[in-house]
């Protein structure tokens, strides 16, 4: 198993659509440990693959507080179950050390296929439902910072930006 390098907004990577999955063989379910291992080394509770540059339709996500019940989510789609939103505090670990409040869809029904390719349903609430949400966003070049007014967005990426050129 291996620690992959997490891309870094205003990395331009971050940006880029990722392909559905179509292959379920040996060399996903090991993109799948690496990004586990990767997850939880940075103690984060949900990362896709496009933060790890790699541009297919595949998050992972443990919200367990015992960090032992990781799931799965390849080609996922989600449907809105309610109109009520709920608001967290979002991080992420391609935007490390900024949190903000981003609301959304408080109830999403997720349809995802596994890593042998096995179609599934799921209900999803709360911080679940937001983490899901927040990941799918990755998949299709969003970031939690779009969410915020331009102001906060472009003082968070002068920062980080800053951070980059230091260790450039
Ligand atoms: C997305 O984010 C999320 O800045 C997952 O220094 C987060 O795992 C959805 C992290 C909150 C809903 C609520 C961030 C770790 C982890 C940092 C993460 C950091 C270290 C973020
Ligand atoms: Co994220």
């Amino acid at each position: 198993m291996s620690i992959l390098q997490i891309l870094e907004f205003p990395d331009p990577r971050l940006r880029k659509i990722a392909e559905p999955v179509s292959v379920f063989d040996e060399k996903l379910e090991v993109l799948i440990e690496d990004m586990l291992e990767t997850m939880y080394e940075a103690e984060g509770i949900g990362l896709a693959a496009t933060q790890v540059d790699v541009h297919k339709r595949l998050l992972i996500i443990d919200v367990s507080e015992n960090r032992d019940s990781p799931q799965v989510f390849i080609n996922p789609e989600i449907k809105i179950l309610e109109d009520e939103l709920s608001e967290y505090d979002e991080g992420c670990l391609s935007v490390p050390g900024f949190y903000e409040t981003v609301s959304r869809p408080r109830m999403v029904k997720i349809t995802a296929q596994d890593a042998k390719g096995e179609k599934f349903e799921q209900t999803a609430e709360d911080i679940l439902a937001t983490c899901i949400q927040h990941e799918i966003d990755h998949l299709d070049g969003k970031l939690f910072v779009d969410y915020l007014s331009i102001l906060k967005r472009q003082r968070i990426r002068s920062k980080l930006q800053k951070e980059l050129n230091k260790s450039a």
